[in-house]
């Protein structure tokens, strides 16, 4: 009698993960069920990835406001320099994982959306635009949004294979909580099921009290396990990361501070300035734009408060590492990644034991927010303490 061999447990039990697994999966992509209340999509077109991770947080609050689900768009990863020379539209759950948006409120990512949903619901020849009357005085007849007008814009779109139909313009109302009753008189979702519009409904910087909705935005499983080999295999614990800002287009950007051209709020300051415009803080230029004798002593000053052992430094430009090695005479590690990586960067960076940033730049600001979510002590470049400025520089 032939005896039936049965696969050793082991090969079984990996066999029926891997079908709970499939089975999970499959359920997830068809219980996409159409939401009545409604749903938001956005272009996060402006700026890169600070800026447009500022405008999702803002953006996430707005859709919860409207109890409609958002459409969590790709970030846009600007490639001017490197092939394909094109935007890449990078999905977000590559970066971070979608499931934990949902704790705080009902998300679905751009792709699942029009792929699964606006066959049916959101089908071509019936998709409005909604924007601002201002912005849609950019446009020839001057009752179109500028939907697809340019770059970032086209590619945004085109990307999910989106022509618009009609634009309905608005104009007296904000994205703050304190017009959620017009937006919600104006666009009910019998009406307007889908508010699409050409960028993020959100203030830059975000605001104050949705500074905390970064505890939603966690690294995927993929970067987590990238970011913690790159930590043990690179890095040796207590380690301090710090944020060099430093590129031309930063230098530029700063010499308003010099021209009497930007306040105190000028871009991300107000996490360090203060977000009260009565209250700020004065914003100095090493805030904005240190120079090698600050970022020498900052990363100093931090590395014998935390008795670091190494110095990680991202940056956008020069590392400075020669120059921060000598200050430590080779008894600490300085490390810098090449080729360089930003969401690998932002991903050592919020695990640090110290972080010193950039208190202007959107970049630090994510870090920032990431650490104070887990209560990791951060710093700026120009203000050891955040909320107060470095005695000698107010003299
Ligand atoms: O992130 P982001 O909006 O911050 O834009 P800011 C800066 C971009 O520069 C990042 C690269 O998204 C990265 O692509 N970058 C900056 C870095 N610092 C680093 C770094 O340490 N490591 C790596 N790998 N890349 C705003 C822009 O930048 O600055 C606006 O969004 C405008 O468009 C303004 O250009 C002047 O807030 O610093």
């Amino acid at each position: 009698m032939a005896v039936k061999q049965q696969a050793p447990l082991t090969v079984r039990v990996t066999c029926l993960l891997i079908f709970l697994l499939l089975q999970t999966c499959r359920t997830l992509a068809e219980d996409l069920k159409w939401d009545e209340n409604g749903y938001v999509l956005y272009c996060p077109c402006m700026g890169r990835f600070g800026n447009q991770a500022d405008h999702f947080l803002g953006s996430l609050a707005f859709a919860k406001m409207l109890n409609r689900t958002l459409a969590v768009p790709p970030w846009i990863v600007y490639r001017h320099h490197t092939p394909p020379y094109t935007n890449v539209h990078v999905p977000y759950s590559e970066f971070f994982r979608l499931e934990s948006l949902s704790a705080y409120h009902r998300v679905v990512s751009l792709e699942d959306f029009m792929e699964k949903l606006a066959p049916e619901h959101w089908p071509s020849g019936q998709r409005r635009a909604y924007c601002f009357e201002t912005a849609a005085q950019r446009s020839a007849d001057k009752k179109s949004c500028p939907m697809k007008d340019g770059n970032p814009f086209g590619p945004f779109w085109d990307n999910v294979h989106v022509d618009f139909d009609q634009s309905v313009l608005f104009g007296g109302i904000s994205f703050s909580a304190y017009h959620q009753p017009q937006w919600i008189k104006k666009f009910p979702p019998s009406e307007h099921p889908v508010l699409a519009m050409p960028g993020a409904p959100a203030q830059f910087p975000v605001t104050e009290e949705h500074v905390g909705l970064q505890r939603y935005v966690v690294w995927s499983d993929k970067m987590v396990s990238k970011g913690e080999e790159h930590i043990s295999n690179l890095l040796i614990r207590p380690y301090v990361s710090i944020h060099l800002r430093i590129g031309s287009d930063w230098q530029n950007a700063c010499k308003m501070l010099k021209t009497g051209d930007a306040g105190p709020h000028f871009m991300a300051s107000p996490q360090c300035v203060g977000y009260n415009r009565q209250t700020a803080l004065s914003l100095t230029m090493n805030m904005c734009l240190p120079d090698l004798a600050e970022i020498r002593r900052a990363v100093k000053l931090w590395v014998k408060k935390t008795s670091a052992r190494s110095v990680y430094i991202a940056t956008d430009s020069e590392s400075h590492s020669r120059d921060i090695e000598k200050l430590f005479k080779g008894k600490v590690k300085v490390v810098t990644l090449q080729p360089d990586s930003a969401q690998l960067d932002l991903y050592i960076s919020g695990r640090a034991d110290h972080f010193i940033g950039n208190c202007v730049s959107s970049f630090s600001a994510f870090v920032k927010r990431e650490r104070d979510v887990h209560g990791l002590p951060s710093s700026f470049f120009g203000m050891d303490k955040p909320g107060k400025i470095n005695q000698k520089e107010e003299l």
